[in-house]
């Protein structure tokens, strides 16, 4: 454990990576339970951002049976559902998908607000890591491109984001 902390702290400058998502030394998933919450609210844009998690977790080694999916309608409720996965056991990390696309009220900003607060609660008191797999968008087309356009896919963040730490909380539970 000690050598990889290490390995992490004297490699900090990454020449493979998504955005500032540094590609190097991915660990393997093979052995981990993976659980998705993700949004009816703008499936147009949480659909592709789910297969590209999905597939990336597969690429990095996670079986199709330890991947649970559930959907809920916004992303104000992916709080509640996270939390239920984090209680269930059956998984040892979490990631929350959703968009929200800013309207013409100020609702935007209580969902996004909301959501983000409910989130960083359930990691800062839970035992596994919740990934934030939000997007805060002001227009469809920046969400478009985020979910498989121009700027990529941030579902594959998503995934490797949530691979990662995985095993950081495992390093801390043996
Ligand atoms: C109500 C609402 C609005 C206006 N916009 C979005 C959005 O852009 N993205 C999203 O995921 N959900 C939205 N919602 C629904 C809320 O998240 C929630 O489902 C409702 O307020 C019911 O609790």
């Amino acid at each position: 454990m000690e050598a990889k902390f290490h390995f992490y702290f004297f490699h900090s400058k990454m020449s493979s990576t998504i955005n500032n998502l540094s590609l190097q030394d991915i660990p393997s998933a093979s052995d981990m339970r993976v659980g998705i919450v993700v949004c009816e609210w703008n499936s147009h844009i949480t659909t592709p951002l789910l297969d590209a998690t999905v597939s990336t977790l597969k690429k990095h080694g996670a079986k199709p049976e330890h991947i649970m999916v559930r959907t809920v309608p916004g992303s104000f409720e992916l709080i509640f559902a996270a939390n239920k996965m984090v209680k269930s056991g059956l998984v040892d990390g979490v990631i929350a998908i959703g968009c929200i696309i800013r309207g013409d009220t100020p609702h935007f900003d209580f969902i996004a607000q909301g959501c983000t607060n409910g989130i960083a609660q359930l990691n800062a008191t839970g035992n596994m890591p919740v990934i934030f797999g939000v997007l805060t968008t002001n227009s469809v087309e920046q969400a478009q491109e985020r979910a498989g356009g121009s700027l990529g896919n941030k579902g594959e963040e998503y995934a490797i984001t949530a691979i990662k730490m995985i095993d950081y909380a495992r390093n801390y539970d043996r």
